[in-house]
């Protein structure tokens, strides 16, 4: 037994995430998650909302609350549409809680006793008219690299281009709309990421268990050398600046910068969790306190790699504490909407609660899971959805589900059958259903999403090769004893291909174990080699047949969400 920390992106606070963000960090670490619990491992698993910086209070101001009330709310929204997608978080914590503002202090004080942090003089945008400093996303402009004429002040939406609010064109205030607006110098905290730039490129170096999308973006940054950035912000909202323990003098009006407290919140959501559960957090996070043996695993959008593979690097070795480092990194692209992006502020594409209310969760997750922005980016279409989830879930798995327990309800008295020996055919079944465990085992290992996803299908596929050709239902009129046999084999596959899934579709694949009646305890991770993987209904087990498992997407229903969502 080995024991995994496995960390999602944190969702951002300002509203419910687009299917992407699902796509991309949450759902892939709960899959990951799910299979390493079901291996036998010990797994933490945690989650929380990022809360901090420009975008909360630009959202809050438009919903005309307070900050802190606005991400109260957005917290308990964010942590319902999880439990909707049984998100397995161990938990979901926020940024806003005290454990990360301490650890935040703490890293920062640390860094500057190591000589890592200096204050230097910067220019930034000031609004005369609003009378006050404008950090981020409150100026919009024009794109210094693109034209695009509403790229924000730290990027550029249109090119992707990572700006400063002084280079943009034609800056203007997100407050008041006002472009009375000065260039003024105030005081930052530097993170001197430039020190560390030969220790960072010697640990990516040594890091070959990350996926290959993770390790070159992580050289592109490199390549381009570190650049010391500023980590502090002149807002109000966030965590406060702190030197000895006291409030940083002339850092009274400023925070830390969120990309520098958000990935402490991996830590500080641990403690969270520690301290409501009565759990020890250091034995995840501290290599000198029993983490040596963690192997952590994070999970994330591609455009948040380089502040997990650089910056938050430079943050955990430079304290020179002994904090547990990421162990393998598993990063996605995008998935697009009809050719474009999904866009939480252009409310482009389906949000996590839409989602929900046209279908369930499962056919949701292995859709995504499916089809998951791996190599390249995914095109998400309803008619994909529709063929994907009707071919696979409707037609292979829930079909195959169906008749095999149907069968045995009408037929066998609703009770696995003992009679018949078995021949050749089910000999070469379980030797590709041996090779279909294998790969399906190997890909989830390796979280090779989209493969594991594929092998899974596979592997129901051959269930239903076999009942073709084992015809129990044309054996009985004959041969009682030959249908017997693929009737305990069916049910067999049924209750082993419900195992397996349970990654993906829970809520299907336990409502079938339940059927079967498969106790808790063989609903564990099978070895393909074992002949465990096929005993799991045991010889007079009566059974219940499932309900429906999956309602077929009609061509009605692509019609009405097509208009709902403005797709195409
Ligand atoms: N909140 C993801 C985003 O909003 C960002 C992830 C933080 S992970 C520490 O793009
Ligand atoms: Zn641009």
């Amino acid at each position: 037994m080995a024991r995994f920390l496995i960390t999602s992106a944190l969702p951002y606070i300002n509203g419910v995430k687009h299917l992407g963000n699902l796509a991309g960090s949450m759902l892939p670490s709960d899959v990951h998650a799910r299979f390493r619990r079901m291996q036998g491992h010990e797994v933490l698993f945690i989650c929380a909302t990022d809360e901090h910086g420009t975008p909360a209070e630009l959202a809050a101001a438009e919903a005309g609350v307070d900050v802190r009330a606005y991400c109260d709310e957005q917290h308990d929204v964010q942590k319902r549409a999880g439990e909707g997608f049984r998100l397995s978080f161990d938990w979901f914590g926020r940024s806003s809680n005290p454990p990360n503002h301490r650890l935040t202090q703490h890293f920062c004080e640390v860094l500057e006793k190591n000589g890592l942090i200096e204050e230097r003089v910067s220019r930034q945008v000031y609004s005369i008219d609003d009378g006050r400093f404008l950090p981020d996303r409150y100026v919009e402009g024009t794109c210094p690299v693109c034209a695009f004429e509403r790229a924000r002040g730290d990027q550029c939406d249109n090119c992707g281009s990572l700006l400063d609010p002084v280079d943009l064109k034609n800056p203007r205030s997100k407050i008041s709309g006002s472009s009375n607006l000065e260039v003024r110098d105030t005081a930052h905290l530097f993170l001197k990421q430039g020190q560390m730039q030969d220790r960072i490129r010697a640990w990516v170096d040594a890091a070959t268990e990350w996926p290959s999308l993770a390790r070159s973006i992580a050289y592109k940054w490199l390549d381009e050398g570190l650049i010391d950035r500023a980590i502090t912000r002149d807002l109000s909202w966030g965590v406060r600046v702190t030197k000895d323990g006291a409030p940083r003098p002339g850092f009274e009006e400023k925070v830390f910068y969120v990309w520098f407290d958000a990935p402490v919140e991996y830590i500080g959501a641990t403690v969270e969790w520690a301290e409501a559960t009565g759990n020890d957090w250091r034995r995840w996070w501290r290599t000198d306190e029993g983490a040596g043996d963690v192997t952590y695993v994070q999970v994330m959008g591609k455009d948040n790699v380089a502040f997990h593979t650089v910056s938050f690097p430079v943050t955990i070795m430079g304290s020179g504490e002994p904090w547990k480092l990421v162990d393998r990194l598993k990063a996605f692209n995008w998935v697009t909407w009809y050719g474009g992006k999904f866009s939480t502020s252009e409310k482009r594409g389906i949000f996590m609660d839409q989602a929900l209310e046209i279908a369930p969760s499962d056919v949701w997750r292995w859709h995504l899971m499916a089809n998951a922005p791996e190599s390249s980016d995914a095109a998400f279409t309803l008619e994909q959805f529709q063929a994907g989830v009707n071919a696979d879930l409707a037609n292979v798995f829930g079909n195959f589900v169906n008749r095999i327990t149907r069968f045995c309800a009408a037929k066998f008295d609703a009770t696995a059958p003992g009679e018949g020996s078995e021949t050749e055919l089910e000999t070469k079944l379980r030797a590709d259903v041996a090779a279909k465990l294998a790969a399906i085992t190997q890909h989830h290992e390796d979280m090779e999403f989209r493969k594991a996803a594929a092998e899974t299908r596979a592997l129901w596929a051959l269930g239903n090769e076999y009942l073709q050709v084992a015809a129990p239902w044309t054996a009985i009129k004959t041969d009682p004893a030959r249908a017997a046999v693929g009737v305990r084999m069916g049910l067999n596959l049924a209750a082993l291909f419900a195992v397996v899934a349970l990654p993906f579709i829970p809520d299907a694949a336990t409502a079938v174990l339940d059927g079967l009646r498969v106790a808790p305890d063989k609903r564990v991770w099978p070895k393909a080699e074992s002949a465990a993987a096929l005993a799991l209904v045991d010889v007079g087990q009566t059974i219940a047949p499932p309900d429906v498992l999956f309602k077929k997407i009609e061509d009605a229903d692509v019609a009405a969400w097509s208009e709902r969502f403005g797709a195409g």
